[in-house]
This record gives structure tokens, C-alpha cells and sequence, in this order.
């Protein structure tokens, strides 16, 4: 049976090439340099500026120094940066679709100028390499987002990340470097184009299909990548970027773990897996050009473009970023220039009747099929149900529950936002026994009045010290949260901006849950359980919330509780129930 991909790839009969295929420009660049001349870049580095490259530039400055970026020898200079953002090519006229710069803040860019030098250190300050400054200048973010993503709608990932995160100074020059960042994990998984060419090389494959992925892989991406290899008759390396990809994606351990698990579908010795340390920008059509220029520099001759490659999907109205089928034009139009060979493919569906996979352009009209989106699968997994094995296989399921359980599993935090008196402590206490009578996960109360005994003893009651005292209140609960445990926060908390960081800080490592005690300021001053509303009133105590300053009513609180009327009892109970209408406490107890 044939197979049909394009009709391009099925009419040809493409020849096996009797070497690897060139890399992109001609020349695989290595910009690691000797011993000697290293030992000579660290003496002189005494006198030069340094720069803690951040997360994104360490993942470039790994694909610069082990030639993934040839022919880039180094971050690009003025020039090339305007080029590349305005016709999608270097200087001297090599396609180059994404701008790979060096982003600095305004001291270190005031400290460089044309032939100055720039240590750049990863985290733990070891100086990985140094860039021979050829310009230093203020870009034009904005502008360099339209170009580059073809839209300023800055929810778009690469765009928010430029206008939020980027430094506002690029400085451009050749790059030498010392060593490649380290990694301890996957070793011998993580590959240097060097390093796949000397494989394929060895094993005699010369032609190459890669898979790009930053998804688990389910039956419809082994089906579809089985499917590339045959009708191309090339080997194919699965290769998936464990660098930076789209905020919220499975984690990269989770997903090798799934990659490992699934190389034995392959026919025997025919697909290898090596992890790419790219940081995406999810440019749609321009990163595919990317993607395969990639691919070509570690010796691949054709690449997997599937439906919305390498987009972020839709903003929050519901509008896609791009077309579906924008990237596979793109790299049509550039397929000969690239010499890297497309295989598109259509999106992949499960027809019920032939329990098989077909790409949805050939499926018979009326013919019921079966998928998965990303939401829903998140949803089964959150909510323990079941992963169809038409879906998903059974080795790939089990490592995304051991990293996603059920909420009935997972950490919550449970934070109480309220006036002093409001009756937030009180509940807190309520709740924190509660749960632990139900058992099942550790409990761990974060109270107001505690916390400033302790974490925050240094604190005073000005906005900058009450926004850090919830920081760290939000960084101590993000870690119980992570780890499996139930954080209970009972601060007052006046300010919605803080709220807000620490809500987007929790979220994507568990539950969040914000109650707002909204008991009116009238009847905690009539309480007044500690006196202290009469100092306040009396100006004795300074700054105080609802009295002298501000309290920022949340408007989006998960549970808005007024203890005017009502028990802590009920109030707990209602926090209580809550929880178990969103799953993360179950009727048997916390640990079932
Ligand atoms: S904040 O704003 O969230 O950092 O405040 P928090 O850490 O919850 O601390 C509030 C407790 O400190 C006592 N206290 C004051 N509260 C508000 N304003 C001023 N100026 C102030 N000075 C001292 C008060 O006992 C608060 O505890 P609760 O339990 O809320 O009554």
C-alpha cells in the first residue's frame, strides 16, 4: 500500500545521497576553542565585564558554540539583525529566519562599546565564553516582534517574552567559547550536530527524517513519524526540544522519560532519539525555516512539518496566531534554498471502524474518528480517568500520571486574603485541623501573624515590605504546593498586583485557591480582638489596613466568605467543600 504525504514526496523516487548531507552554509562551526587559547581568554577575562547569561541565552549560546546555529559564528550584529527581521536573511544573503541576539541591561550595555570584550557565565559564574563586541544598540522590541512573529498581539508567547523578559540593549559579535553549558541529565541523550553526523555516519544512514516535538508522543505522533519514515525510506531521529518551549508544556524529564519508553514501536535500529536544547519562540512559519536549518546543520535531509508547526495556538478571543498549513507554505517556498526535504502532513485521526490512524484529508467522508486535545487529556489526567489505549500507550500514559496525579493528589494552596480581624486566622486554624483529620497529605499553616514572627521578622508595614512578605509567603507555598502538600496562607495581603504573582506563580504546580474573608471593616474594628484598630484610630500604630491604608478588594476570588454570620466551622466547611467540587480532596479523604 502507498502511502500519501504530498504529492511531491510520493511521485519522486529520491536517490540515497552517498554522504551527509551539507550543512546549512557550507561549513559545521565549532566556536569551542584549544586548551591554550582558553587558558588565555580566562587570564585576560579579569579586566573584561561579565554577563550571567539568562535561561533563553544559555540555550543559544549552546546551539551557537556546537554549530546547531551554522553559519552563525556569534550573536547577530546590527546588520544582520536588520535583515534577518526584515526579509528573513543575513547580510551576506544566507536564509536566516529568527534574530539570535544577546540581550543586556543598560549598565552592562553602557560599559561596552565597538572592540570591548564580554565574559558570558552561566549561573554558577563559570565564564563559558566571550563575545568580541561588534555593535551595541537599543532595538526597536515592537517593531522587532511584528517582523519577526508577523502579528504585535503580545499575547503571543515570543512576543511577550521581547516585551516583558528581553533586556532592552543588544550588543552583537563573534563568539569564542570555553566550554558548553553542562547538563546532568539525559547525557547520552543530549547530541552535538557533530555527534548525530558521526552516528549517522557510522551507522551508514543517509537519509534522515527529524521529528521535531515539545509534546509527550502519542500512537497518532508514532503512527505519523512511522509513516514519514517509510514513505521517504529514511531513518528518523526523533528529536524533541528540552530547552525553553511554551509556558505550560509537560516538563522535559517527564517527556524523555515518554520518549525512551516508546523508541522500541520502531522498527529495530531504524529511529534514535536526541535532545535539542532550543529555546523556541513558537514563530510559526519563520521557526520551521528554522527548525530545519537545524536539523540540516545535525545532518538530517528532510524534516516533519505537521499542522501549526511550531505556533502557540490561539490567543485568549480564540484567534489562531497563524494558519494552520502558514509554516508548510513557508518552508515550501524555501524547501530547494534549504535543500532540507519537507514531509507535510495533514492533522492525525483515530478512525474508530479501522482502528487506525489517517490524516484527516483521507479519511472517507462520514467515517467516525476519535481525538484528544491537549486540554482534554489534561483533564483526564487531573481528574483520574482513563487514557483510551487508541489514544495513548500504556508505557506513556503511566510516566504522565507518575508527573501529573490526580488534584486529589496534587498540592493545593489555600490562601485567605483579608482585613486584620476579618476572622482569616481563625478559619485557617478551622481548615488546617479539618484536613488533617482527613489525612492523606501534609498540612502546613502560613498565618499572618507567624510568618512575621519568623519569615519575615525584619518587615515593617510600607508596600514594599507588606508585597515581599507575600512574595515570600507565595515562595514558601509554591513549594509545598510542588511537592505534593497543602499550604494554608492567612496574611492580610492588601495588595491585588502581589495576589495576582503568587496566584501565577502556584497554579502551574498544583492548586490556587484565593478566599476573601470580606467581613466589613465595621464589624472587625467592633471586634477588635487585639486593640489594635483603637491604636490605629488613635494614630498610635501607622499604615494600618482600612484605617490609614489601602486594602484592594480581590476581584477574582475563588470564595468570598463574610464571618459576620457565620462560624468558623461553616466557614472552614465551605473552604472544605470547595475543594472537593474541584477534585482535590475526594469524599474517602485527601489521599485517595
Ligand atoms: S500584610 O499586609 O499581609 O503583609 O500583613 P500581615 O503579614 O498579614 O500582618 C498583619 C498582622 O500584623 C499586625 N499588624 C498590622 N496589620 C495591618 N496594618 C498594620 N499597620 C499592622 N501592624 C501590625 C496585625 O496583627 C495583623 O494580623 P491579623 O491577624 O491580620 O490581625
Amino acid at each position: 500500500m502507498v502511502m500519501r504525504f504530498s504529492p511531491s514526496i510520493s511521485k519522486e523516487c529520491v536517490a540515497v545521497p552517498d554522504s551527509l548531507i551539507e550543512p546549512h552554509g557550507g561549513e559545521l562551526i565549532d566556536l569551542i576553542v584549544g586548551t591554550d587559547r582558553g587558558d588565555e581568554l580566562r587570564a585576560a577575562s579579569r579586566d573584561w565585564p561579565s554577563w550571567d547569561l539568562t535561561e533563553r541565552q544559555l540555550c543559544d549560546l549552546e546551539l551557537l558554540l556546537n554549530g546547531s546555529f551554522s553559519p552563525l559564528r556569534g550573536f547577530l550584529s546590527r546588520d544582520d539583525y536588520e535583515t534577518v527581521c526584515s526579509g528573513m536573511r543575513l547580510g551576506d544573503g544566507t536564509l536566516w529566519p529568527m534574530p539570535v541576539m544577546l540581550d543586556v541591561t543598560a549598565d552592562v550595555a553602557e560599559s561596552l562599546s565597538a572592540g570591548s570584550t564580554l565574559a558570558l557565565r552561566d549561573p554558577e559564574g563559570v565564564m563559558l565564553a566571550v563575545v568580541h563586541v561588534d555593535d551595541v544598540w537599543q532595538p526597536d522590541l515592537p517593531a522587532e516582534a511584528e517582523a519577526v512573529f508577523g502579528t504585535s498581539n503580545p499575547e503571543h508567547p515570543g512576543i511577550a517574552f521581547l516585551l516583558e523578559q528581553a533586556n532592552p540593549h543588544y550588543v552583537g559579535g563573534r563568539v569564542e567559547g570555553l566550554q558548553l553549558p553542562v547538563h546532568y541529565d539525559f547525557r547520552l541523550l543530549r547530541k552535538t550536530p557533530a555527534e548525530t553526523r558521526a552516528e549517522f555516519a557510522r551507522l551508514g544512514w543517509r537519509k534522515v527524517v527529524a521529528f521535531q516535538t515539545r509534546n509527550p508522543m502519542h500512537r497518532a505522533h508514532v503512527e505519523l513519524t512511522r509513516r514519514a519514515a517509510a514513505e521517504t525510506e529514511a531513518n528518523l531521529l526523533i528529536h524533541p526540544v528540552v530547552g525553553m518551549t511554551k509556558p505550560g508544556d509537560v516538563d522535559h524529564y517527564t517527556r524523555v522519560r515518554a520518549y525512551e519508553a516508546i523508541i522500541d514501536r520502531y522498527p529495530h535500529n531504524t529511529a534514535q532519539i536526541a535532545l535539542l536544547n532550543l529555546a523556541m519562540r513558537m514563530g510559526g512559519p519563520r521557526e520551521a525555516i528554522w527548525h530545519a536549518i537545524i536539523r540540516k546543520n545535525h545532518g538530517c535531509t528532510h524534516l516533519i512539518v505537521g499542522r501549526d508547526h511550531a505556533g502557540p495556538g490561539s490567543d485568549s478571543q480564540g484567534n489562531p496566531f497563524y494558519g494552520p498549513y502558514d509554516a508548510q507554505e513557508l518552508v515550501t517556498e524555501h524547501e530547494a534554498e534549504l535543500g532540507v526535504t519537507m514531509v507535510p502532513f495533514k492533522m492525525m485521526v483515530y478512525v474508530e471502524d479501522r482502528d487506525a490512524y489517517l490524516p484527516i484529508d483521507e479519511v472517507p467522508k462520514g467515517v467516525r474518528t476519535l481525538s484528544i486535545s491537549g486540554t482534554e487529556l489534561r483533564d483526564r489526567l487531573a481528574s483520574g480517568k482513563e487514557i483510551p489505549g487508541w489514544f495513548s500507550y500504556p508505557e506513556v500514559a503511566r510516566e504522565l500520571r507518575r508527573t501529573h496525579p490526580p488534584r486529589a493528589k496534587q498540592g493545593v494552596t489555600v490562601f485567605f486574603t483579608g482585613l486584620s480581624g476579618s476572622g482569616k486566622s481563625t478559619i485557617a486554624n478551622a481548615l488546617l485541623v479539618k484536613l488533617l483529620e482527613m489525612g492523606g497529605r501534609p498540612v502546613t499553616l502560613l498565618d499572618g501573624d507567624v510568618v512575621r514572627k519568623n519569615l519575615s521578622s525584619e518587615l515593617g508595614f510600607s508596600k514594599e515590605h507588606r508585597d515581599l512578605n507575600i512574595l515570600r509567603i507565595g515562595y514558601v507555598a509554591s513549594e509545598i504546593t510542588k511537592n505534593g502538600g497543602i499550604a494554608i496562607c492567612a496574611p492580610i495581603a492588601p495588595y491585588d498586583s502581589v495576589r495576582k504573582q503568587n496566584r501565577a506563580l502556584i497554579e502551574p504546580l498544583g492548586g490556587y485557591i484565593l478566599v476573601h474573608v470580606a467581613t466589613p471593616l465595621e464589624v472587625c474594628e467592633q471586634r477588635d480582638r487585639k486593640g489594635l484598630y483603637a491604636k490605629a484610630r488613635a494614630g498610635i500604630i501607622k499604615e494600618f489596613t482600612g484605617i490609614s491604608d489601602p486594602y484592594e478588594e480581590p476581584e477574582d476570588a475563588d470564595l468570598v466568605i463574610d464571618t459576620t454570620s457565620t462560624s468558623p466551622d461553616e466557614a472552614a466547611n465551605a473552604v472544605i467543600l470547595h475543594l472537593e467540587h474541584l477534585g482535590y480532596v475526594t469524599g474517602n479523604g485527601a489521599d485517595s
